[in-house]
């Protein structure tokens, strides 16, 4: 089969048969290859050059503290007083996002739209006397600043009465019909994976199981439907039926790299979630103190869009409707941080020359000619293809980006960038080897050349200074596509400054001295230890702990962090505390879930009434995987009496 060149458009067509020279020596143009492997829609490609874009929780979790709300909230919290879509909008769009995602239900069931499929929705709130609509006005104001707007609908619903079984589903195909056909355009629908499980149900307070997720929502039928409404549509998730699927960990980052975007014999690409706020997708009191620095989000980034993968970033409004101070500051640097980035490319116009080159519309200057649909592309069969890229004068750059020609499928397993520096070539990065993997932030200073796809930016030890370049394909499925080679900067300043914390005012009790009783009382005191790593862990469940403060104190919260270690058995994830002056008469000031522990497990902090005490238990009465107990640790915040 030959491969039909309009796809590519005027490009390739302008210099078809020019007889151009490359590499030194007269080559005559030829066809392009045939696709390797499953290849991306032009959807996919569209969306993949957006690379960030933001997420947007808010409902009533907002106003309840929670991250899972448990369906029985009543609509009435909903009134946020200064809510203007536009300057949230304007905001993500300043900061260089292409567009944004709105959690239109969460699993608590709430809809944030006059929905027809229920009355848990914004009718019955407050806000502009009932006649309001968030999702239209996000819409609006995406329309109105040409930035693309999704929606996050939660296929678990908590609220309904019906959900796991198939009453279920009308309501649910009905809010998906709605939001596809009401809201203009829609760039991306997520499917989000958390299902099943205990919650209200209509006043039911049960647990309900779905068995297989994709069975039961019907995914297929689905997926055929959201064709139908919006073809450009990107699909997340669905059971893996749709166009994109989740990276592995809500910390923003592609777990695993090399990455390959294919699942199943078709192209899916990956996209790294992660909330601004280390307190949680929803915004919490006092998380002005927790927001993630702009160092912190170029890692991510790096991490993300640097491995191949879209980037979604969470910022979540508060109870007004007003994006947080403390979110909007760190975003704003890193906006700028990532535009300073990108902003020079040291390589644009270099002259390139290869040994190999399969066609004359396939020479080595395609990889600095600013076009990103043109690509080297060698000769079938070329060992260690090789391109040298010469500057015209010596440049200073410390990241490397490299972008594949995804139209023709993902191919490159590994490449090494090496430098002219004093008359020898010096190894930048050096390639991959088979089996090799980065996990975490690693690799994101001085990682290795491993898959390329979409794009890879490899962020290099320390700045190198040079005008000539080796660009080395050294493994590939086939012969290798390659459209873009870029020599940028990490702007300095802005990686090394960290965004001042807000005070909130939370204080910390001192723990010294205090004595510890209850379930494996020996291990409490691991939990107040302010050492992550260590635990109270208990193979019981329910069970509790007891904590004499030896003093009388004012408590008004209390934190607790789940446990570390990469396992989620036996995290507490429902809990209530009780507080005593004599330890003999008990009040209990708090109660309630910690929800989405599982795939983000972060420090959660409750607060309640300042009440005094000397005492306080804490209780778990449910944990992941239904057993035992544990705590990593846990803070109580008050002020302790003079
Ligand atoms: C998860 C949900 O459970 C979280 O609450 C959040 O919405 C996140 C983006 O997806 O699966």
């Amino acid at each position: 089969m030959v491969y039909d060149v309009r796809m590519f458009g005027k490009h390739l067509l302008a210099i078809m048969g020019a007889g151009i020279l490359g590499a030194g020596a007269m080559v005559q143009a030829a066809t392009a290859p045939v696709p390797y492997g499953p290849v991306p829609t032009e959807q996919q490609v569209n969306w993949l050059r957006m690379e960030w874009y933001a997420f947007v929780h808010f409902g009533l979790n907002t106003y309840t503290n929670r991250e899972w709300g448990y369906g029985d909230e009543t609509p009435g919290l909903f009134n946020p007083s200064a809510f203007d879509a536009g300057a949230i909008v304007r905001t993500f769009k300043e900061a260089g996002m292409k567009g944004m995602i709105y959690t239109a239900k969460h699993h608590d069931g709430f809809c944030t739209w006059p929905t027809a499929s229920t009355t848990h929705n914004i009718t019955q709130s407050p806000w502009r006397q009932g006649q309001g609509d968030v999702v239209r006005e996000f819409a609006d104001a995406c329309r109105a600043y040409d930035f693309a707007f999704g929606t996050y609908l939660s296929p678990w619903d908590r609220n309904c009465a019906e959900y796991g079984r198939p009453g279920y589903l009308e309501v649910y195909y009905k809010q998906i019909e709605e939001l596809l056909t009401q809201y203009g355009p829609i760039f991306e629908i997520w499917f989000d994976g958390a299902m099943g499980g205990d919650g209200y149900y209509g006043g039911a307070r049960e647990n309900r199981n779905i068995g297989v997720a994709d069975k039961y929502y019907d995914y297929e039928k689905v997926v055929k439907n959201i064709r139908r409404l919006q073809p450009d549509c990107i699909i997340w998730g669905a059971a893996g039926r749709g166009d994109a699927t989740w990276a592995g960990s809500e910390k923003g980052f592609a777990r695993e790299y090399p990455l390959w975007n294919t699942a199943g014999g078709k192209w899916v690409s990956l996209e790294a979630d992660t909330p601004i706020n280390h307190r949680g997708w929803f915004w919490h009191p006092g998380q002005g103190a927790h927001v993630k620095s702009p160092g912190h989000l170029m890692e991510v980034y790096l991490a993300s869009v640097g491995r191949g993968a879209n980037l979604i970033l969470n910022l979540a409004p508060n109870r007004d409707g007003r994006l947080d101070e403390a979110d909007v500051a760190s975003l704003k640097a890193f906006g700028t941080m990532r535009k300073k980035l990108l902003s020079r490319d040291f390589a644009a116009g270099a002259s390139a020359e290869s040994d190999s080159v399969r066609g004359a519309q396939f020479r080595a200057s395609c990889l600095t000619d600013g076009d990103i649909e043109s690509y080297w592309c060698p000769a079938e069969k070329t060992q260690r293809p090789q391109a040298v890229i010469s500057l015209e004068k010596p440049a200073t750059f410390d990241v490397i980006r490299l972008r594949e020609q995804i139209r023709l499928g993902q191919r490159v397993e590994a490449f090494q960038v090496e430098a002219m520096v004093n008359g020898e070539w010096q190894v930048l990065v050096a390639p991959g080897q088979p089996g090799e993997k980065e996990g975490r932030f690693d690799g994101v200073r001085g990682g290795k050349g491993h898959t390329i796809g979409n794009q890879v930016l490899r962020w290099l030890p320390a700045p190198v200074t040079t005008d000539k370049l080796r660009l080395t394909i050294t493994r590939s499925k086939a012969v290798p596509c390659i459209s873009e080679f870029s020599l940028l900067l990490m702007p300095q300043k802005e990686a090394a400054a960290p965004v001042a914390p807000q005070e909130t005012g939370e204080m910390a009790l001192d723990s010294r001295g205090w004595t510890y009783g209850g379930f494996a009382a020996e291990l409490v005191p691991l939990a107040f230890d302010g050492k992550p790593e260590t635990m109270w862990q208990i193979d019981r469940m329910p069970s509790h702990f007891v904590v004499d403060m030896q003093k009388p104190c004012t408590v008004s919260g209390f934190s607790y962090l789940p446990r570390q270690d990469g396992r989620t058995v036996g995290m507490t994830t429902r809990y209530y505390l009780e507080l005593s002056s004599d330890k003999q008469n008990w009040t209990r000031v708090s109660e309630g879930e910690f929800g989405n522990l599982r795939a983000n497990p972060v420090e959660q902090l409750i607060s309640f009434p300042p009440t005094r005490a000397r005492y306080f238990r804490f209780f778990s009465t449910q944990a992941l995987d239904g057993q035992g107990s544990s705590v990593a640790e846990m803070k109580i915040y008050g002020t302790s009496a003079q």
